[in-house]
This record gives structure tokens, C-alpha cells and sequence, in this order.
């Protein structure tokens, strides 16, 4: 049975339905996001429902999902793309969605592959890893480079091939990431107009489907009165 690895999301729900359509996956087949389901996209609440309602699919934790849980429990302040999708969300349902979200693994260890959205600290086994390097904080990327040479994934020493999200590595080419058939980096910037990749398990096989449209861009002007003059929406 093939499963199938999504790269951020992002709120690109429409581009969502288009690579189950390509994937060619059978109804019940399993189906894995790599985090940051929401933020940034035209339909946060869409990419939700999916993945609420769809009994065979499930995500990781990204660090926008991290963003609303530490928001709603007043650790940190909203930045723009919060606020949007917390308005697409609407407030009667945002602390079910954020408790959704909080129900999220902060990695997954399949059979063929570990994922994770962010990072991997070299040298510390999974269990062990900090949640920040796991899910891609600011914190977690100071950390790491403090430590470690650049790109991280370079001193990959994990027991399986490693799948992350997160971060387009390829110089803004939107191209997915594969290192020495050790590293598969799956974000590809969908929500900026970029595409939206999956990977195919056992096979490591990458699909992909393009970007409707820059959709940040375009929510960053629709929600204009938002933000305050000279803000950088984030
Ligand atoms: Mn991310």
C-alpha cells in the first residue's frame, strides 16, 4: 500500500485536490502532511477539514502550527499570517482548530522514512532531538547553526532517509530537495506560487501539481488595513 508525503500546505487547498488526483492513490490509502497545514493560503480552514475529516490522513507539526498554540495560550504574539487564518478560521472554531493542531506528532517514524518538519540535530537519536530543531523555530535554526556547519542536512546521520518540509533548498527554484538519497526536502513554496510536491513511499517517487497563484501575495493585499505601514507580514 503506497503513502503518500505532502510538502507545506500552506491553506492551498485546491492545489491539495489536485495532487490526490495525480497521485493516483486508492480512497483509503495512507496520506501524511509534513506540517504547516495552515497560514499564508487562501483556505487554512479547507486544508483543516481535510485532514479532520479524512480518516487515512494525518499531518506532523510545523512551526505555523506551533505559531497559534503558543498564541492562544498568550506566549507569543500573532504575526500577520496568524491573524488571516485565525479570521478564515473564525473565532467560534479557532481553539478546536488549534487543539487539532496541537494533537499533531512532532515527528513520525515510518517504516521506510523518519519526518520532521524542520531540522535534525546530528549526533542526538530521534527521541532525543529538541522540539524546536524538530519543528523548525527561529530558535531551533540559531541553534543548530551555532553548532553545525551549513546545510544541516549535510551531516544527516539518522537510521532511515529523513523527509522535511519547511524550507525551499534550491536556491528559490521551487525544486525539491534530494540528498544522497538520504535527505528528501519536500517544501516547494505553493503558497508563494510555487508548486506543492508529494513524495510516494516505499518508491521515494516525487509528483507534483502547480501553484494557483501567489496566494500570500495576494492575501497580504486583501488584508492590507491589517498591517501597520512599514510591518513585513510574516
Ligand atoms: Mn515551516
Amino acid at each position: 500500500m503506497p503513502t503518500l508525503i505532502i510538502g507545506d500546505l500552506h491553506g492551498c487547498a485546491a492545489e491539495l485536490l489536485d495532487l490526490l488526483d495525480k497521485s493516483g492513490l486508492a480512497s483509503d490509502d495512507p496520506i501524511i502532511a509534513i506540517g504547516d497545514l495552515v497560514d499564508r493560503g487562501p483556505d487554512s480552514p479547507g486544508v483543516l477539514r481535510f485532514f479532520q475529516q479524512t480518516p487515512h490522513a494525518r499531518s506532523i507539526l510545523g512551526n505555523h502550527e506551533r505559531k497559534h498554540i503558543r498564541v492562544l495560550r498568550g506566549e507569543i504574539p500573532p504575526a500577520p499570517s496568524q491573524v488571516i487564518a485565525r479570521q478564515q478560521i473564525g473565532e467560534a472554531g479557532y481553539p478546536a482548530a488549534v487543539a487539532f493542531m496541537d494533537s499533531f506528532p512532532r515527528f513520525l517514524e515510518l517504516p521506510e522514512a523518519i519526518l520532521v518538519h524542520g531540522f535534525w540535530e546530528p549526533g542526538v537519536p530521534l527521541s532525543q532531538q529538541r522540539e524546536t530543531v524538530l519543528v523548525g523555530t527561529l530558535s531551533g535554526e540559531d541553534y543548530l547553526r551555532q553548532r553545525f556547519s551549513w546545510p544541516w542536512y549535510a551531516h544527516y546521520d539518522g537510521s532511515k532517509p529523513l523527509i522535511v518540509g519547511h524550507r525551499d533548498y534550491s536556491d528559490g527554484r521551487q525544486q525539491p530537495l534530494i540528498h544522497q538519497d538520504r535527505v528528501y526536502g519536500i517544501d516547494t513554496r505553493c503558497c508563494y506560487g510555487g508548486s506543492l510536491t508529494g513524495l510516494l513511499l516505499p518508491d521515494f517517487r516525487l509528483i507534483s501539481v502547480p501553484s494557483r497563484g501567489d496566494h500570500w501575495g495576494t492575501l497580504q493585499r486583501r488584508y492590507s488595513a491589517l498591517f501597520t505601514p512599514g510591518e513585513t507580514p510574516s
